[in-house]
């Protein structure tokens, strides 16, 4: 471990908290909730971790979060993530959730939202960690079903301050979802959006034109498009990158692919995440451990990332002032 990587103060603004269940916690709240897993062991379940794409990916990440089912257990599976930022020097968050995987299967939106935002709180008294919870849509559902699930989140607007979008993103382009990012920005909501993970540079400018998106999630496929760079550089729009994200589903063949650095050199406004750390391998010192390995980044370019992610959090002015 590197000391200087896990000591550096960092945030984290790209992280879905189903993506953090880890195998054993999973196994754990299985056996809480009596339900039977399709795997025998932790070890047998870490080694389909072997994805082809991000829709192999998918597939086992929703059904790991059926052991997902009272307020106790999205408490305990937030509260796990949260300590390992502070082992990590993580000191601001802007975690994701996906509502509509869990309303699917019955489960209430106050339930899951209930024990996140608990959690959430819990970090800020007892470590100090700033925190803004962002609702996710899923893309491949429909337009009506974001509608109600923002109909759901109605009360607990306080509890959040955005919402995204994500799941697969071939077939499933921004437009689908202009009024309901609409909607959400007239309620005072910020906004985000993965795109240019699997999908092309289009779906990027589409994000920004047309759901007007305060921020972009992965965004890596725009290096394809020269102008649209000229532009997310001119007009500082960031984007969230996931470095073992995209080498484990394989947007990139090899980390020494990647293109993060150059985006950076370039003036991109970039940021290091760890999307689904269960899932993908590490945490946000692990990522930026990774960026080290296999680009040679320097101490100077990680202070430069670890600055962007507080610069261009949506933390409140006088929280920014003090994390820059
Ligand atoms: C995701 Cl890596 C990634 N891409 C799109 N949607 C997601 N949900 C959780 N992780
Ligand atoms: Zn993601």
């Amino acid at each position: 471990m590197d000391q200087f990587l896990n000591a550096l103060p960092k945030a984290e603004l790209h992280l879905h908290l189903e993506g953090s269940l880890e195998p054993e916690l999973m196994f754990a709240l299985a056996e809480r909730n009596g339900i039977a897993l399709a795997y025998d062991s932790v070890d047998e379940l870490r080694q389909a971790y072997d994805f082809g794409n991000l829709q192999d990916f998918l597939d086992l990440y929703y059904q790991g979060a059926a052991v997902l089912q009272t307020e106790q257990d999205f408490y305990d599976l937030t509260w796990a993530y949260i300590e390992r930022c502070q082992a990590q020097n993580v000191i601001h968050i802007e975690p994701f959730f996906d509502p509509q995987t869990h309303t699917a299967r019955g489960i209430a939106f106050e339930t899951v939202i209930n024990g996140i935002s608990r959690a959430l709180k819990d970090a800020e008294s007892q470590h100090g960690i700033s925190t803004g919870l962002i609702m996710c849509f899923l893309r491949h559902l429909s337009e009506a079903e974001a509608f109600e699930t923002l109909q759901q989140a109605t009360p607990f607007l306080d509890n959040i301050i955005g919402i995204g979008l994500d799941s697969s993103e071939q077939d499933n382009p921004p437009a689908k979802f202009t009024r309901v990012f609409a909607k959400a920005r007239e309620l005072g909501l910020l906004t985000v959006a993965h795109a240019g993970e699997e999908g092309p540079a289009q779906n990027v400018i589409d994000a920004l034109d047309i759901l007007k998106v305060d921020r972009i999630d992965h965004g890596v496929r725009a290096a394809d498009d020269t102008a649209l760079m000229e532009r997310l550089a001119h007009e500082n729009i960031a984007l969230t990158v996931c470095p073992l994200s995209n080498t484990r589903l394989r947007v990139f063949d090899d980390m020494s692919q990647h293109n993060i650095l150059q985006m950076l050199e370039q003036g991109v406004k970039v940021t290091v995440n760890s999307d689904d750390p269960a899932y993908f391998g590490g945490y946000l010192t692990e990522n930026f451990l990774a960026l080290e390995k296999g680009l040679g980044m320097t101490h100077e370019q990680a202070i430069q990332l670890a600055r962007n992610s507080f610069q261009y959090s949506f933390a409140k002015p006088e929280r920014k002032a003090a994390l820059l």
